[in-house]
């Protein structure tokens, strides 16, 4: 009942003390529907680290493999070990350091006497992890909550708009460039390469996930890593990356044509670039990412590429690059000012392309603001 009473008043607090919106904890106690204590947030070893354990620290550098974050609606500490001591304390976070595995169970054990209920992210922990907890948790109740996490970080607070903002600068300032750093013969790895070294030249951390240059056939997939093949006269060209800055990521497509177009490829292009636009026009505050992603799918499958567009409109973007939240036919989704989301319509005919058209776009009340406002002209490489 205590833990109740903590969350009511913290729910209160959420929304009355606006100078202190970010504080993460308060976020996810504002959105919390179960009943817990703490929630504890534990990283495995890369790449099975917990983005929630950064988005509650909010440390925006390190590793932090094996390290634990305890999270009460009035503060959060860390475990660390001693790779990462200096970025957990520079940033200001309560933190105690771990010599070894044995070391670190005593200190998570002492921490959490006295507790009812904790929290775990089951969506981002490992079962091997989850272990480790409930032997320092003996006769505490563990359950889990990665659905009230999620919807915490499904808006998002002025802080991290501002360092999305940032990455998406950053992708907006490549995606225009393309045409100058990419030539005919260039095999898809060097284009990648090029767009990598110019986003931390412009001072992203590193690029979002794999940048994803695929020619000609290759586009035709949508989750493709890029090879050795060269980009030649007449094959479209299709970029999709993003930057990471402090933790936060971009998400940005966009396809270009070697040299000249055929009448077929112009029609696939402005087929996706209409659906694009339009799903666009139709976000809103308050209407259902469902509608959105019909609006996009219906005038794909009006026109001669019916059942080509093979994934859903768009997803959350935040700290992970697949955050919460979807524009889906899948899911019953209400948009929210304040959550940010991909806009990402394509069609794909496989052996011959495709073509993507991807923004990222922040919801508003009457709209949403569009975060990478590079150029969407159909244009030659
Ligand atoms: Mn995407």
């Amino acid at each position: 009942m205590e833990s109740r009473l903590i969350n009511l008043l913290y729910r209160d607090a959420y929304y009355s003390a606006s100078d202190d919106l970010s504080t993460k904890e308060k976020c996810i106690f504002a959105s919390m529907k179960t009943e817990v204590d703490a929630v504890v947030l534990m990283n495995g070893t890369d790449p099975n680290l917990d983005t929630s354990f950064f988005y509650a620290t909010g440390i925006p550098n390190g590793l932090f493999e094996g390290c634990i974050a305890i999270v009460t609606p009035k503060k959060t500490e860390v475990i660390s070990s001693e790779l990462e001591e200096l970025s957990a304390v520079t940033s200001g976070v309560r933190t105690a350091v771990f010599e070894s595995t044995e070391h670190r169970t005593k200190l998570l054990e002492r921490k959490l006497r006295g507790y009812r209920a904790i929290g775990i992210n089951a969506r981002e922990l490992t079962h091997a992890n989850y272990l480790k907890i409930k032997k320092a948790a003996k006769g505490i109740k563990l359950l889990d909550v990665s659905q009230d996490i999620e919807n915490a970080r499904m808006l998002k607070q002025p802080d991290e708009i501002v360092r999305i903002k940032k990455a998406c600068k950053i992708a907006t300032l490549v995606a225009d460039k393309i045409p100058e750093m990419v030539s005919e013969g260039d095999t898809e790895t060097e284009g990648a390469a090029e767009l990598n070294h110019m986003m931390m030249r412009l001072g992203a951390t590193g690029p979002a996930f794999v940048t994803a240059v695929a020619f000609g056939a290759s586009s035709a997939e949508p989750h493709y890593y890029p090879g050795q093949k060269k980009l030649r006269k007449g094959q479209f060209a299709l970029f999709d990356f993003g930057a990471e800055y402090k933790r936060y990521v971009s998400d940005v497509t966009r396809t270009f044509i070697c040299g000249e177009s055929n009448p077929r490829q112009r029609e696939m292009y402005e087929t996706v670039l209409e659906a694009q636009m339009a799903a666009i026009d139709a976000i809103h505050a308050g209407v259902s990412g469902k509608e959105v992603d019909l609006v996009a799918r219906s005038i794909i499958d009006r026109s001669k590429f019916r059942g080509r567009f093979i994934h859903s409109t768009g997803h959350g973007l935040g700290m992970s690059v697949h955050d919460p939240g979807a524009i889906s036919y899948a899911r019953d989704m209400v948009l929210k000012e304040g959550m940010v989301l991909t806009v990402e319509p394509g069609v794909y005919i496989k052996g011959f392309g495709g073509v993507r058209i991807e923004d990222d776009v922040l919801i508003t009340k009457k709209g949403c603001q569009i975060l990478t406002p590079c150029t969407k002209e159909f244009r030659s490489i």
